[in-house]
């Protein structure tokens, strides 16, 4: 539970994971309002590919890909209007954990909501759009079980899988915020509070 740091897991250098630090269903109110503000969509690679994950923000930037490529936007090009406001409780959340991390006064700016349903995964990639590579990331994982991989600085090799479960927050800094990483397709199951889904929440300081 929050505030009970029993763990800090370490999978590499700069990589990670506190177990069950989120008390998930008290995110769950505020992850409704910023949907309702910003509908889920399924992005656009520059490729023309469609993501399968459905994808919002909330916060100051939200992270959006199209035709024309990656970026953060100060607006949903869906309303044309700022995204919802951080909700403090994530916002708390993210600091609290980075700084568990050793990564004192991380205050994100932009929270990627990512869901995903049992089939759904995320190919290796690396984050790379944000201004501050000394800022970590901070990874959120609601709902059924996924395993996540990192591999490294390259895109291919071997991997590291990362069983991740509701309440289990990563952090992602230092050597190990360049490398690139991936969700496994995700298993057929069900949560009890959130039911056949996984929601990814992703905090970063994005300007
Ligand atoms: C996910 N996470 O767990 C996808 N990126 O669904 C990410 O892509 C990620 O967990 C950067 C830092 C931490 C992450
Ligand atoms: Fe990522």
């Amino acid at each position: 539970m929050e505030d009970l740091v029993s763990q800090v897991i370490e999978i590499c250098p700069g990589m990670y994971v506190l177990p069950d630090f989120a008390d998930t269903q008290a995110l769950k109110v505020s992850l409704q309002q910023v949907l309702e503000h910003s509908p889920l969509r399924q992005m656009q690679t520059s490729r023309g590919f469609t993501m399968s994950v459905h994808t919002s923000n909330c916060g100051t930037a939200g992270w959006v890909s199209d035709r024309s490529g990656y970026r953060y936007l100060l607006q949903d090009p869906l309303s044309g209007k700022p995204w919802h406001p951080m909700p403090e409780s994530f916002a708390s959340l993210a600091s609290r954990a980075a700084k568990s991390a050793g990564f004192g006064h991380f205050e994100p700016d932009a929270c990627l909501i990512n869901r995903y349903l049992p089939g759904t995964q995320m190919g290796a990639h690396q984050d790379r759009d944000e201004s501050d590579f000394s800022q970590p990331i901070v990874s959120v994982s609601l709902g059924i079980d996924a395993r996540f991989f990192v591999i490294g600085p390259e895109k291919r090799g071997k991997s590291t899988p990362v069983d991740l479960s509701d309440g289990d927050v990563m952090v992602f800094g230092g050597p190990a915020r360049h490398f690139y990483h991936g969700v496994r397709k995700l298993k057929d199951s069900t949560h009890p509070h959130f039911g056949a889904v996984r929601w990814n929440l992703t905090f970063r300081k994005a300007l």
